[in-house]
């Protein structure tokens, strides 16, 4: 019988990895899953002859000693109940427990950290170890990978279910790992929001931006202005019904994020960007009069009123959108957005920045901006979101050497709206086209002139949704280029694209049994 079990003693004997016989001329199905991982973990070593089977006996066991890692026991379940068709219930289990597959909080060798795991394979039991729980459901994830493609099928499939025997440690290089998508100029509801962040968990990713307010709509409830979604979110590019996020729907997002370990980030992009606020609420503007909304695709048109008489009705505004926010908020940070504001003068642009950004502050959280914000030289827990298409730029040259922290969407990299070739049918172009070679050929690490490594937190990917309608939509933009992105954020440096493509080609089985729409890049080798 085989068990998945949870125990905080981590004192299950170790599989003395370094003793065992690890190199394998032999090579299963099985263990040709233990090399095809993505984003590859730190190590990985393959034992012959100690496959792992998954059975119709197996009893999943988890939780005595950690209602969280019995929540991960069960997430774990219930992505291989559908295709096996088996039980798998989730039970209480000590940690010396000798057959199934083992949870174990604690007990992780130390470089795995807070967010890495070890997952040994023996014939016997497969025995998930870390130090955190959000450390097993990243290993989870890499379970998940290991089993045959058939096992991301959501209807009952023949097996056997079988993992390849050996040895993995891994964990993360940049502890930053993010998506973004765009709910204002196209608004998608709670349910697609969750295959969302199922996409981003898949691939290790544990932030979520969502860029909640532009000209378009408003997108959050905000109870001190109730005319923000009633007017401000009627709409969407194109003139569609647009739609809005409840704070319940939006709790019910935070929470689906978190069983995941995912942070959700909400953004109200500011000054610029705000015709749906304007439109809204009419002493924004300075003649108090409101705006028409808007359902077209231009950018850098609307600001917030600046002058003097206006700046205690928009400081008021902020203020109440950014309390309410940060209520809705357990995640540490609050994005102002910042970009485009070229409506807004540039003086008013830096005294808007200087008085707004500590308002997040004021209220517990952190402040997150589009690089722009650096103009205002902000204090540097403010993290700055670089979206620019080179390298090399002053303003955030200056800034890195007065020690500000960065965030890389560079959008000729890591943009999702960006269209793969001219021929692909959704996307823009401004950036340049993003083949799935481009997403993954460079090291977040050593990108930005003048900003140390150190000062890089890592990698979030935006989807923009000008031209995005519906889940469909997103999916071929964010696959294969978001597992790409994925493994220059988590996995070390010295894996290379040919090396990768193959992995890559790997994964596209595994999205179609999971209804997953992608592009077919003519640079992998797709099985
Ligand atoms: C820019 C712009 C967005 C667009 C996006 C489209 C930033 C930070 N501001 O990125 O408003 O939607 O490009 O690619």
């Amino acid at each position: 019988m085989a068990t998945i079990a949870c125990s905080d003693a981590g004192t299950a004997d170790r599989e003395d990895s370094a003793a065992t016989a690890l190199s394998s001329q032999k090579t299963s199905a099985a263990q040709a899953n233990l090399r095809n991982i993505v984003p590859a973990p730190v190590s990985v070593q393959s034992r012959s002859g100690q496959d792992f089977s998954l059975t119709a006996h197996t009893v999943i066991g988890a939780g005595a000693c950690s209602a969280e890692v019995q929540r991960v026991g069960e997430y774990l379940a219930g992505l291989l109940r559908p295709a096996t068709g088996f039980a798998l219930r989730v039970r209480p289990v000590d940690a010396t427990a000798h057959t199934g597959i083992v949870l174990l909080l604690g007990g992780a060798n130390a470089q795995v950290g807070t967010e890495g795991y070890e997952l040994d394979v023996t014939t016997e039991r497969v025995i998930l170890r870390a130090n955190t729980p959000a450390g097993l459901f990243a290993g989870a994830q890499t379970l998940r990978q290991l089993f045959p493609a058939n096992i991301e099928s959501s209807t009952r499939q023949n097996g056997p279910w079988t993992v390849g025997g050996g040895h993995i440690l891994d964990f993360p290089k940049f502890e930053f790992r993010g998506g973004m998508l765009d709910v204002s100029r196209h608004f998608f509801g709670v349910d697609t929001i969750k295959h969302y962040i199922d996409h981003l968990a898949r691939y290790k990713l544990n932030h979520m931006h969502l860029h909640l307010a532009d000209d378009q709509g408003w997108r959050i409830q905000i109870d001190a202005y109730p005319q923000l979604t009633a007017i401000g979110g009627s709409t969407e590019v194109g003139g569609g019904a647009g739609g809005f996020y409840t704070k319940a729907d939006y709790t019910e997002i935070v929470k689906y994020a978190a069983a995941r370990y995912i942070t959700v980030i909400p953004e109200i992009d500011m000054p610029g960007h705000v015709n749906a606020a304007l439109a809204s609420v009419p002493e924004l503007n300075c003649n108090n009069q409101s705006p028409p909304l808007y359902t077209g695709v231009d950018v850098g048109f609307s600001s917030f009123c600046m002058d003097d008489a206006h700046r205690a009705v928009v400081s008021k505004f902020v203020d109440d959108v950014v309390r309410e926010l940060a209520e809705l908020t357990p995640g540490p940070y609050i994005h102002l957005g910042g970009d485009e504001a070229h409506s807004t003068p540039v003086a008013d642009y830096i005294a808007f920045e200087q008085r707004t950004l500590p308002v997040v502050e004021k209220y517990g959280k952190t402040a997150m901006g589009w690089h722009d914000i650096l103009k205002s030289t902000p204090d540097t827990r403010t993290l700055a979101q670089y979206w620019g298409t080179t390298p090399t730029d002053s303003t955030v040259e200056q800034a890195a050497k007065r020690g500000a922290k960065f965030l890389i969407s560079a959008a000729n990299l890591t943009y999702m709206d960006m269209k793969y070739t001219e021929a692909t049918p959704l996307g823009q172009d401004w950036a340049g086209l993003i083949e799935v070679q481009d997403a993954y050929n460079w090291d977040p690490a050593t990108y930005l002139t003048g900003v140390p490594s150190k000062q890089v937190v890592g990698v979030e990917a935006p989807l923009w949704t000008e031209t995005i309608l519906n889940l469909a939509n997103i999916e071929f933009m964010l696959f294969p280029r978001i597992p790409a992105l994925a493994e220059r954020v988590w996995s070390p440096s010295t894996h290379t694209w040919d090396e990768f493509k193959v992995r890559l080609a790997s994964q596209g089985p595994r999205w179609k049994n999971a209804n997953i729409d992608f592009y077919a890049s003519p640079q992998v080798p797709w099985p």
